[in-house]
């Protein structure tokens, strides 16, 4: 009986090691305080209750007569190329260690122990749910950490398809692009984006499609954009489950600290100048609105509406990190240019801020 507190003894480590390789990236990467406290908490619990046994454990401890490492360093199975392989490798390893220590345990007489063990591991069933939610949250804010919002509209387009526009902004090395298409069919609006989901899949480029939850689900688009008179954000999360990006356009801080309660992954600040781009778009909000979210507000936005060449220093100068600018680019004789001019415009007035 003396040598299962070997196997307990090497799973106490396994279990620890994985969760200290979770709370290592909770902490330093993903800057989550919650998460990373939770797992330091349940890492604690599984060494301290093993206390009781640890002469036992350490007496029958022969690493180095572990033949598990020779296994280990031939198979190459445990290689890994993905945040998401090394999670879930850890949550199971985590998970397998709990379960051998709580059979192990019961085999030495000590089941009221073994039920404590068995409690761990269903505390990690419900942080690992947790954590993929904070993985995902990160994933969706890197992909949203840039200078230009790029937006299509093929009525301004200078009679040029709205692919060979995509084309363009890619080529000039955007990195977020929303399909936005209001006067054409269901159809043709698909069609279209199963074209610009595969250019910007294959350009690593963030693809948003406004208004039409359906067909973003439908191409694979890394995100939806709604706005105030669409269906409640709640409803849209359903559809869309938690790694797709949901944007929301708002004008007023009620709506922006909204939009951040109800789980949002970006906003939409604005009108912050006058516009003809938009249809049923009310009064310009102003750069006050802008201020007002740059300071209070903690989830990725985006200013938009009016923006040129010519005003975003104001913009920029409040403290916007991202625009989207419609007219100014997808109207532009060369777009490419219009992008390398604005991109270099707006690093500057970074570098006059520093
Ligand atoms: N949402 C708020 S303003 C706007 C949208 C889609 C239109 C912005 O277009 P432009 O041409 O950059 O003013
Ligand atoms: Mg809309």
């Amino acid at each position: 009986m003396e040598k299962l507190y070997r196997i307990i003894d090497a799973n106490v480590n396994r279990a620890s090691e994985g969760l200290r390789v979770l709370e290592d990236l909770a902490r330093f990467q993903y800057n989550d305080r919650a998460v990373s406290e939770r797992l330091k908490i349940l890492r604690h619990a599984i060494r301290k209750n093993i206390m009781d046994c640890l002469p036992q454990c350490i007496e029958q401890r022969d690493s180095s007569g572990d033949i598990g490492l020779s296994i280990s360093m031939e198979t190459g199975v445990d290689a890994k190329s993905t945040v998401t392989e090394l999670v879930t490798a850890n949550f199971k390893r985590l998970q397998e260690a709990l379960r051998t220590i709580e059979e192990y345990l019961k085999l030495t007489g000590r089941y009221e122990l073994s039920k404590r063990y068995e409690g761990f591991r269903f505390d990690s069933y419900n942080e690992e749910k947790e954590y993929f939610r904070v993985c995902c949250r990160f994933d969706k804010r890197q992909m949203l950490n840039t200078d230009i919002y790029c937006i299509t509209s093929e009525e301004h387009s200078g009679g040029r398809s709205n692919i060979e526009v995509v084309k363009a902004m890619i080529n000039a090395g955007i990195k977020v692009i929303q399909y936005r298409e209001k006067g054409k069919k269901l159809l043709e609006k698909y069609n279209e984006c199963i074209k610009i989901r595969q250019m910007t899949a294959e350009a690593g480029v963030t693809f948003i499609v406004n208004d039409n939850i359906d067909i973003a689900m439908l191409v694979k688009a890394d995100g939806v954009h709604i706005g105030q008179d669409d269906l409640p954000v709640e409803k849209v999360r359903a559809l869309t489950g938690d790694k797709m990006i949901i944007g929301l356009s708002t004008h007023s801080p009620r709506q922006a600290q909204d939009a951040a309660n109800r789980g949002v992954d970006y906003i939409g600040v604005g009108p912050i100048f006058r516009t003809f781009t938009k249809k049923d778009v009310c009064d310009p909000v102003g750069l006050e609105y802008l201020e007002y979210v740059v300071g209070n507000i903690e989830i990725p936005f985006v200013a938009i509406g009016g923006i040129k060449e010519s005003n975003m220093h104001e913009v920029k100068r409040r403290g916007a990190g991202c625009m989207a600018m419609v007219t100014e680019i997808v109207g532009a004789e060369d777009i490419e240019g219009k992008i390398n001019s604005i991109r270099a415009k707006l690093s500057d007035l970074s570098d006059m801020q520093i």
